[in-house]
């Protein structure tokens, strides 16, 4: 049995009230028939969190923030909790994108303060990891991989908040996708690592998303392999139509 997919849309830094207009269409297209089959989320930029969580009471669609603090309250300006994140209509975070990583320098031990927080929010932390083009080249995408797991997934972890979001840095908006041989063994051996760090009864549940450059024309393929639950979405989740096929793609 696998999990049920998750197509998440990271907008990144992007989206005014205007975009309202691109999830109204996202709800549009979210139909019966889609929803059987997948579930959505999408995190916008902080400022639309709220507005957008209202717009998506009902449909169904999850919204998620991207980044939170690992504490609950305090002296740190321009951040943000994951509590205020929940209280605001989230019920999702990421932590840990490899663009927080490389500009925040925020290290796997960080990540994993932050999905704690997320938990004891009631969040789900979407756990995002993933090799270097150097990495890649010198032979250690599993050994990068199965390390940032371990310092990034917290010990709590159920298939209920936590997902995997597998996202090789290289192929981050580069247009350049790996090979499905190459994601499913990355998968594969995630979702070892899962048995591991999440137990026996629960690791097989847990949701392991692929991202980078992912498209409506490489979706189906890319979420056809073995152990991929999903995908996360960066900018193609912008238009809404090409999120929409992206999810079909199941
Ligand atoms: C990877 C992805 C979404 P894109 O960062 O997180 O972005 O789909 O633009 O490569």
């Amino acid at each position: 049995d696998r999990p049920r997919p998750l197509v998440a849309g990271n907008w990144k830094m992007n989206g005014l009230k205007s975009s309202a207009k691109v999830l109204g269409e996202i709800q549009a297209g979210y139909t019966p028939g889609l929803k059987a089959k997948v579930d959505l989320a999408v995190c916008p930029p902080a400022t639309l969190l709220g507005m957008f969580a209202l717009m998506a009471v009902g449909s169904r669609i999850a919204v998620g923030g991207q980044d939170c603090h690992a504490k609950e309250l305090g002296a740190y300006t321009g951040d943000l909790s994951a509590e205020m994140l929940a209280d605001a209509g989230a019920t999702y975070v990421l932590v840990g994108h490899s663009e927080r990583r490389q500009y925040h320098g925020e290290k796997d031990k960080d990540v994993c303060d932050k999905a704690l927080a997320a938990h004891r929010a009631g969040l789900t932390a979407i756990v995002c990891i993933g090799e270097t083009r150097e990495e890649r080249e010198a032979g250690r995408t599993l050994a990068v991989v199965k390390k940032q797991l371990r310092g990034s997934v917290p010990a709590d972890s159920t298939a209920q908040n936590l997902v995997i979001a597998y996202e090789p840095v290289w192929a981050i908006g580069t247009g350049l996708t790996p090979t499905t041989a190459d994601v499913a063994e990355v998968h594969g051996v995630i979702r070892e690592e899962l048995r591991r760090l999440v137990g026996k009864a629960e690791y097989a549940k847990v949701r392991i998303l692929y991202g980078g450059s992912v498209k409506p024309s490489n979706a189906a393929e890319l979420m056809a392999v073995e152990n991929v639950d999903g995908a996360l979405v960066g900018g193609a989740s912008l238009v809404a139509s090409d999120f929409l096929a992206i999810a079909g793609g199941y």
